[in-house]
């Protein structure tokens, strides 16, 4: 298995909030509100870029880690996705940047969230294991090592996160391995020796012997 960061936020417009029912994007908020911001439901993004897993690669498991800005102790219920992309862009300050972005089929639950103390960066400011929602990102047909990813967090309650480069920002950890051969079983193919380390494909119709047949 192989690690990719832990990696923070890079840039000011890396993360950003909107509300979730549309607006006006905010990139340069000194804090992310997670779930509801004055009664109003916000959606929050966090942009990384290179992310260097090869497509179709298998996710171990995949987390992000926060800092709480703020205190907070209502009952918070979040759900996150990735975008539905291969390599979107970081967050410009217009209208509906994030909202018009397409979320993965897959999402994560991160339920009853412990209550958050200022300056915590521990257990509780840790997200459930993303791994589903960055799997479906890398097994995407344009998916390649290199490109960003955009994690999205909604619901409700609020728990209030450092935002922006530095020490206190949101890290991503991803960990994956190379996939096991897949689709051919056991199945024997013999090459002559002079095509090893070629590329080569077997049609079905060509196939002479089939084993335990
Ligand atoms: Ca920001
Ligand atoms: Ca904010």
């Amino acid at each position: 298995m192989t690690v990719w960061g832990p990696t923070g936020i890079a840039a000011t417009a890396d993360d950003a909030e909107e509300l979730a029912a549309g607006g006006t994007c905010e990139t340069g908020s000194s804090d992310l509100e997670l779930g509801y911001e004055s009664g109003s439901a916000k959606v929050v993004g966090l942009w990384y870029d290179n992310i260097t897993i090869p497509n179709g690669y298998t996710i171990d498991s995949a987390y992000i880690q926060f800092e709480a800005d703020e205190s907070t102790t209502e009952t918070t219920n979040l759900t996150i996705h990735c975008q539905d992309a291969d390599d979107p862009p970081t967050f410009a300050a217009t209208s509906n940047n994030i909202y018009n972005r397409p979320r993965t089929t897959a999402s994560v639950a991160w339920s009853n969230i412990p209550s958050w103390n200022v300056g915590e960066r521990g257990a509780n400011q840790k997200t459930p294991d993303l791994a589903s929602i960055v799997q479906e990102v890398v097994s995407r047909g344009g998916w390649a090592s290199g490109q960003a990813m955009v994690f999205l967090f909604s619901g409700t309650g609020a728990r209030v996160a450092e935002s922006d480069p530095g020490g206190d920002s949101a890290a991503l950890t991803i960990t994956y391995s190379e996939p096991a051969a897949s689709g051919y079983g056991n199945d024997v193919f013999t090459v002559p020796s002079a095509n090893i380390g070629k590329v080569f494909s077997v049609e079905t119709a060509n196939i002479s012997k089939v084993y335990g047949s």
